[in-house]
């Protein structure tokens, strides 16, 4: 298994577990991008009705590409300073508006050819998180206990539990603003709509290895994914709902995998977990 952290401690909790907490933005860096977000304009001016921002899901690409450059600026260091030949593929603010914004529960989508390698996600709030206001949530150990892939128009595997995880498995981390969690982009995570008067904001930078290739796994048909090299640039100028229609000609292929998705229960799920750290040494 590659080396993910430069801190050995840090990589051996990050390999049973899933994920690292660590400090990282002072508080000057807090203000500084809450400053800048107030002065950018998403279509959806941070407000969706019923629902959270998430700059991806924008459609407006000067917004877009504003984001990507403020949080790649201020992160960089960060992505050195704690990983090991890692770099930002894609970056949002994930803003709950209050009374609102509960989220999926999901596993995020693949974003290099081999899924048994390790992407990683900086998830980082701006505002101090708890609970009750959309903490992220995340099941421990719950990485690479199977190798599926969740896309769209691809559910995931636990689709038929989903009571089960929020009742039992899944755990709120609690965090000030500015700290952060470097999770496994393959471990289950979800957060609670926001049941504060004030807007959750929080960052989420998606990491790959350098030496990997990005990647977009389009669902061909039930049999195959068809592998789209898919970089940053192709994350700010192409459209989520794009990603759910048909394939687009201007797409470069990088080649297919069988389809080996399959839902499991409840049971199954808990003995996966309980031999996790088994599975993943196998990898
Ligand atoms: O902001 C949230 O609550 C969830 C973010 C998320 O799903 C992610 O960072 O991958
Ligand atoms: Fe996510």
């Amino acid at each position: 298994m590659r080396q993910v952290f430069q801190d050995d401690n840090l990589q051996k909790s990050f390999l049973k577990k899933g994920y690292a907490q660590v400090p990282m933005l002072s508080s000057k860096q807090v203000m500084y991008l809450l400053q800048e977000i107030g002065k950018l304009r998403p279509d959806d001016n941070f407000a969706p009705k019923n629902s959270y921002h998430c700059s991806f899901l924008d459609p407006n690409l000067e917004y877009k590409c504003q984001t990507y450059n403020l949080i790649k600026g201020v992160f960089t260091p960060f992505v050195n300073e704690y990983l090991v030949g890692y770099e930002i593929l894609n970056c949002n603010f994930y803003v709950k508006p209050p009374h609102t914004g509960e989220f999926q529960i999901h596993q995020n989508w693949p974003a290099i050819a081999d899924i048994s390698d390790t992407t990683v996600t900086i998830w980082c709030p701006l505002v101090d998180v708890i609970e009750s206001n959309g903490a992220i949530q995340i099941v421990e150990g719950s990485h690479k206990i199977l190798p599926h892939i969740e896309a769209p128009n691809s559910p995931p595997y636990f689709a038929n539990f989903q009571k089960a995880l929020i009742e039992k498995y899944l755990k709120p981390f609690p965090m000030k603003a500015g700290e952060a969690i470097i999770f496994d982009d393959a471990l289950i995570h979800w957060s609670r709509k926001n049941d504060s008067d004030q807007s959750r904001i929080a960052i989420q930078i998606l990491c790959i290895p350098s030496d990997a290739t990005p990647t977009f796994f389009f669902k061909e048909n039930d049999e195959r994914f068809e592998l789209i090299h898919a970089d940053s640039e192709f994350f700010l100028t192409t459209h989520v709902s794009e990603l759910y229609g048909s394939r687009k000609p201007e797409w470069k292929s990088e080649g297919f995998v069988e389809n080996q998705n399959r839902m499991i229960t409840e049971e199954e799920f808990a003995e996966l977990l309980k031999n996790g750290d088994e599975i993943r040494s196998k990898i």
